[in-house]
């Protein structure tokens, strides 16, 4: 076993951000240590979750935590919503693949969802809050889905002008 490393986060609007997820097969020692290293990216990047996708990994697996210690982390194989409350909100989202843009998202206030935890054990999970944000932005994540893309596409437009420019920044 080696130690976690930080792992490279895709940047909207990276294609590779649009791959639909497979299921995990099995969870064995390249999933144990992908979620170790997917735990220490999020931490590092003060994040409360993160999706394989936005590590290019497209495998249907997701890490939470919203807690304010940074000390509960939630992991989700295979996740799938089972319910979801027709009573929406309109809540402010940000994602760490679109960095330092900030806008409202309607979403379930409410959701359930199975997935298997690090353990391959079965959980279910009743949200509302931020987590049941998260769980949402994390599963639209697997399915090659970014908030940006619930904007119109003036705003969308916009933000891929401005990662443009951020982007080019980055290299000098
Ligand atoms: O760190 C994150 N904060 C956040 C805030 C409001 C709604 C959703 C999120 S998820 C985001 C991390 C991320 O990009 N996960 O995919
Ligand atoms: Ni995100």
């Amino acid at each position: 076993m080696t130690a976690p490393k930080i792992l490279p986060i895709l940047r909207y609007p990276d294609p590779r951000l649009h791959t639909v997820a497979k299921p995990v097969g099995a969870i064995d020692q390249r999933i144990r240590s992908l979620i170790d290293d997917m735990l220490l990216t999020m931490y590092d990047a003060n994040g409360i979750g993160l999706a394989a996708t936005q590590v290019n990994v497209h495998e249907r697996l997701v890490i939470i935590d919203v807690s304010e210690e940074r000390d509960a982390p939630l992991v989700l194989i295979n996740p799938e919503i089972t319910w979801a409350s027709p009573e929406k909100q309109k809540a402010e989202e940000g994602c760490l693949s679109v960095p330092e843009i900030y806008d409202g998202v309607e979403r379930s206030v409410a959701v359930k969802v199975t997935a298997l935890d690090a353990n391959g054990t079965t959980q279910q999970i009743e949200a509302e809050g931020l987590l049941a944000v998260c769980i949402q932005h994390e599963l639209d994540h697997l399915l090659g889905k970014v908030f940006v893309e619930y904007l119109s596409p003036l705003k969308r437009n916009r933000i891929k002008t401005k990662l443009a420019k951020v982007a080019r920044d980055d290299k000098r």
